[in-house]
């Protein structure tokens, strides 16, 4: 068993948040996902106050050892997520952790308040990675906004909050201080590399809104070093991730500081990732106890 900010979970190994929808894993599986369930905590996709359609297609673009994407966080809005899907995710057998996103403090409050009242939910993940309205800055990017919004927040609920760090800064680790003078009680980085690829022929972007995210295994050395730079500043635990797609690459994480380590793009891959990572890594922990989950000291 893991601790994780007084959340007990089975093993280190949990989702990145929009790599893997459970409601329509379990159509397809049916309880037989259940019985088998490839993370120790769930992480929904981020959802926002209103309901949004998402980007146009194509949404998606393949690239050495990745992919870009684009999505742009289509979801049914707050109302609809707490009436339809959170009593879904709620019969899911590990606690769940709820990703939000607002562009103002107001909106985050009200993401914030909705779903920590809610008992399936165990603790929520702030996606900081969107424009504050008022300052035009994005909020990740800023280590006095990330504290000034934690500061509006925490008050809000009991339940651990996790900030999900941008990599698209010069200093991440400055950006997890603030978040955790804030009073986040955890950090899990990285999102996606901001990226464009151009189809050759055509001379179009590969992704229609232009740009999208880059993730993968093309970017875990990038997760690593941000992760190791994180672990030295802060004293929260963090949720590490990046282009995991075994166990020796969680194990990298482990190694640079990370606490858990969360699984992405290659649940597209292998939808049963999460639990072939787990498996890989169970023998190796126990071995290393005490090394693994230790910090680098720079
Ligand atoms: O929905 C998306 O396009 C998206 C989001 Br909200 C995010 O945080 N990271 C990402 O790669 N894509």
């Amino acid at each position: 068993m893991v601790d994780f900010c007084g959340i007990e979970l089975r093993h280190p190994v949990v989702n990145a948040s929009g790599t893997f929808d459970a409601i329509a894993a379990r159509r397809v599986y049916g309880d037989a996902l259940l019985e088998s369930f490839p993370f120790s905590a769930f992480v929904s996709k981020t959802i926002t106050p209103e309901p949004r359609a998402g980007n146009e297609p194509q949404r998606i673009w393949e690239t050495p050892a990745g992919m870009i994407n684009s999505i742009g966080l289509p979801n049914k809005g707050l109302e609809g997520f707490l009436a339809e899907d959170l009593p879904q995710l709620g019969e899911l057998p590990v606690p769940l952790i709820v990703s939000v996103m607002a562009t103002n403090h107001e909106d985050f409050a009200r993401l914030v308040r909705g779903a920590g009242e809610r008992d399936e939910v165990a603790a929520i993940e702030l996606n900081v990675s969107c424009p504050n309205v008022h300052s035009g800055l994005i909020v990740g990017e800023q280590p006095a906004e990330t504290e000034a919004l934690l500061e509006a927040l925490r008050p809000l609920t009991q339940k651990p909050i996790l900030v999900k760090l941008t990599p698209n800064v010069a200093d991440p680790a400055a950006v997890a201080v603030g978040a955790e003078q804030g009073g986040a009680d955890a950090v899990s980085l990285i999102n996606t590399l901001k990226a464009s690829a151009i189809d050759p022929l055509s001379g179009e972007p590969g992704i229609a809104a232009g740009h999208g995210g880059l993730s993968g295994p093309a970017v875990r050395p990038v997760a690593i070093a941000q992760t190791r730079a994180v672990a030295a500043a802060v004293s929260i635990p963090i949720v590490g991730m990046g282009g995991v797609t075994s166990g020796a690459d969680a194990l990298e994480f482990f190694a640079a500081g990370a606490t858990l380590v969360a699984v992405g793009t290659e649940n597209f891959r292998d939808p049963g990732a999460g639990r072939r990572v787990a498996d890989e890594i169970a023998g190796p922990l126990e071995n290393r106890e005490g090394v693994a989950l230790s910090r680098p000291s720079a």
